[in-house]
């Protein structure tokens, strides 16, 4: 079997996302640690958004996480990251595809601002938007999650999922960005994240992107 290439630098939260799912289910790959910006012709003819990540096994090419993580399912179905069950396994999709749009455009736009604008664009971070995200929207985002986990221990059905590698990653990027979630107002959300990033197949990439203290 040709082994498959991830496309894609670990700071992603796309990436990460990819990387979870991937030790989860033990499977091998090389990783190029491909930036999104300024690509070659070449990537972009795999990836025609030019954005990470992007899987290539043999002629197989997939730009982007959710159908990569759908393929993974498929054709690495042991352990399962999506429930069984039509409902729990529907829920699970709906917190990946909220984790990849309003989570990480909210939590890992922090990031972006703080982290990838002054070095990869050598401009300075907007605080007016750092600022009205922290204060209106990262907190609706926090309640709607929080309302949702309740006092659960996973985000779906009371067991690991695809839900919770998806929720969880941008969280990385937050951290990355000198934030954290705030124990007191949101205790049982910041127990979650804490729990889900301490997991054999969360934590040494946690330890691994995050910076050496
Ligand atoms: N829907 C895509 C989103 C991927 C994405 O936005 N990746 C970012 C990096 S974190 C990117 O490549 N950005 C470059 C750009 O938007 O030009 C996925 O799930 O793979």
């Amino acid at each position: 079997m040709t082994r498959p290439i991830l496309h894609g630098s670990n700071i992603s939260p796309f990436v990460r996302k990819v990387r979870v799912a991937l030790a989860y289910k033990g499977i091998e790959y090389d990783n190029t640690q491909q930036s999104p910006f300024g690509a070659p012709a070449e990537y972009r003819a795999k990836s025609p958004l030019s954005k990470i990540p992007c899987w290539e096994e043999g002629e197989l090419v997939l730009p982007d996480s959710s159908v990569i993580l759908s393929y993974l399912e498929h054709r690495w179905p042991e352990p399962p990251l999506l429930p069984s069950e039509p409902g729990p396994r529907a829920r699970a999709l709906w917190f990946e595809e909220y984790a990849d749009t309003k989570v990480a455009e909210t939590l890992a736009m922090i990031f972006f601002q703080r982290v990838v604008r002054p070095t990869v664009f050598k401009q300075d971070p907007d605080e007016a938007f750092i600022e009205k995200t922290l204060t209106e929207t990262m907190p609706e985002v926090f309640d709607y999650l929080a309302s949702c986990l309740g006092d659960g221990e996973f985000m779906v059905g009371g067991a690991f999922s695809l839900a919770d590698v998806a929720l969880a990653s941008p969280f990385v990027n937050f951290f990355i960005a000198g934030e954290k979630v705030d124990a007191e107002r949101w205790p049982e959300l910041a127990a979650y994240v804490e729990r889900v990033h301490a997991l054999p197949c969360y934590a040494p990439i946690v330890a691994g992107d995050l910076p050496r203290r």
